[in-house]
């Protein structure tokens, strides 16, 4: 699948897919990003056919997309427990179904949305399952602004090179909670849980993008097919 056109064919399935999942009454987390646009937009069609929920969305992007289409949302400080949780990825590693995430630069409160929801439903275009989390996508991580060049060498110092986020205006990329991101190339990670302990240990960094162990399904969109990935501890149980 290469034409642009094509690849948002399959972000809306697997979209779709995910969306089917919802059901009334539910406390559902909306992610970020050109896949979970789709999301918002197939949730919104289905709040407007008489679906009850309550959305907790993961960025100011998300929030006013979902409230231009009449999507009910709340926030966490609201709802401590979300249901279900749909969101994309930058990288998702086909053994564990751990993730890189935070290309869109929602990293942090998409983590803290996961980490609240019951079940994390992650949608993505089959271009983005991977062997190693790292190969063709560096992992962003959330730094205060203050120090951040100090923060950045130690990040180096653990196998990585760092470089600062610039926006689409050429100006310092800035999160919705006011931070900067560093896109840190470590290449294929060999252990991703280590790396994202040894990440949030260094002083200056808010949180990082590898989101360890918190998916409960991915569906991927192939051209022609939909698949459901679980982790391998749900599997066998
Ligand atoms: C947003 O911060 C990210 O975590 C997105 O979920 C991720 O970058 C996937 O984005 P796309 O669906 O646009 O590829």
């Amino acid at each position: 699948v290469d034409s642009h056109q094509d690849r948002d064919q399959l972000k809306m399935k697997a979209a779709e897919a995910a969306v089917a999942e919802v059901k009334d009454g539910m406390i559902v987390g909306l992610g970020t990003g050109s896949t979970a646009w789709f999301a918002v937009e197939s949730i919104a069609k289905r709040v407007a056919e008489g679906l009850r929920i309550t959305a907790i969305p993961t960025s100011e992007q998300t929030a006013e997309h979902a409230h231009r289409l009449g999507v009910p949302l709340s926030s966490l400080a609201e709802h401590h427990r979300i249901d279900l949780t749909i969101d994309g990825a930058d990288e998702v590693e086909r053994s564990d179904l751990n993730l890189i995430k935070g290309g869109g630069g929602a990293l942090l409160r998409e983590k803290i949305v996961a980490s609240a929801s019951a079940q994390l439903v992650i949608i993505v275009d089959e271009a983005k399952l991977v062997d190693r989390l790292g190969v063709h996508f560096p992992v962003p991580v959330e730094v205060v602004p203050f120090g951040w060049q100090a923060t950045a060498r130690r990040v180096g110092n653990l196998g990585s090179t760092p470089s600062l986020r610039v926006g689409a205006d050429g100006k310092t990329f800035v999160t919705d909670g006011g931070h900067y991101i560093l896109d840190c190339a470590f290449g294929p990670i060999a252990s991703p849980a280590q790396l994202e302990s040894e990440l949030n240990s260094i002083v200056g960094i808010v949180e990082n993008g590898l989101f360890i162990g918190l998916t409960s399904q991915v569906v991927v969109a192939g051209s022609g097919h939909v698949d459901i990935l679980r982790p391998r501890a749900a599997r066998a149980g």
